[in-house]
């Protein structure tokens, strides 16, 4: 079903028009913004979208968002499904906006965790002090906005956790990401307490791998694929709207599931 994202095979921008009617629906509705672009559509998916069927798939997944709507009805208790360890996909399937040839990976041991904002004690971490915080583990569906998916295995520490013991404001909006390969990304807080959001550091059994986001990723039960950055770098807890690198481009920011 899906494909890694070639540049030299270009889909033809002409299945987009054949969308044009959910598109401007979309657009009305405040879904995305500024036209979207076919590029942006593939690199989102990570899927061949130079299929009608795919692209309509996507864009009907796209029209089921609806971030005010999602934000007031989700429920900080609730609980995504989980599945048997068994059902764990190896490796995973990767996806990012660029090609897992041009991953670069990151230093594990140079690695440092910067916070800043709202937050009481903002020394860096590093991996090893991550790691002996309290650990859980959760096997769940990823879902991209294209509609593939894939069960994977996740063990890290709460997010919760950790901001508790950081000392954050846990009344504030926000947790924003930074990562290696600049990709901003940010949370409500509600979805930051949930008890399904890790700070991942294992993948199954086994450390992460590089394409999967070595040495930590967030990894939430609760939201689509795109919402979870991959080798972060830095968390900024805040009341000022932090955005992203997808939802700068017209893609819903809630997000949810
Ligand atoms: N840092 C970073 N995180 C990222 C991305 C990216 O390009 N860079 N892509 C996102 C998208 S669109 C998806 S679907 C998932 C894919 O995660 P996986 O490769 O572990 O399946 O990572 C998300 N996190
Ligand atoms: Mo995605």
């Amino acid at each position: 079903m899906r494909s890694p994202f070639r540049p030299d095979v270009v889909p033809d921008a002409a299945i987009l028009d054949d969308h044009k009617p959910l598109i401007r629906d979309l657009e009305r509705r405040g879904l995305i913004r500024g036209g979207l672009s076919l590029g942006a559509l593939v690199m989102l998916t990570g899927c061949d979208v130079d299929r009608p069927k795919a692209v309509e798939t996507a864009l009907l997944a796209i029209s089921r968002l609806n971030d005010g709507v999602q934000a007031l009805l989700f429920d900080p208790n609730k609980l995504a499904p989980t599945y048997p360890a068994s059902m764990i996909l190896r490796p995973p399937k990767f996806n990012a906006y660029y090609d897992v040839m041009d991953v670069k990976p990151v230093d594990g041991a140079a690695w440092r965790l910067e916070l800043s904002g709202l937050i009481a004690d903002k020394r860096p971490w590093t991996l090893p002090q991550l790691q002996a915080l309290p650990q859980t583990s959760m096997v769940i569906k990823h879902i991209c906005v294209e509609g593939w998916s894939y069960i994977g295995g996740w063990t890290g520490v709460p997010l919760r956790i950790f901001l508790e013991r950081i000392g954050a404001d846990l009344r504030a909006r926000y947790v924003a990401f930074r990562t290696a390969d600049d990709y901003p990304s940010s949370i409500d807080m509600a979805t930051a307490l949930h008890p399904q959001t890790l700070l991942a550091t294992r993948y199954g059994d086994d450390l992460l791998a590089d394409p999967f986001g070595y040495p930590v990723r967030l990894r939430m039960a609760t939201k689509l694929g795109y919402k979870n950055p991959k080798w972060i770098t830095a968390i900024e807890v805040t009341n000022d709207y932090p955005g992203g690198y997808w939802e700068a481009k017209g893609f819903p920011w809630f997000a949810g599931l």
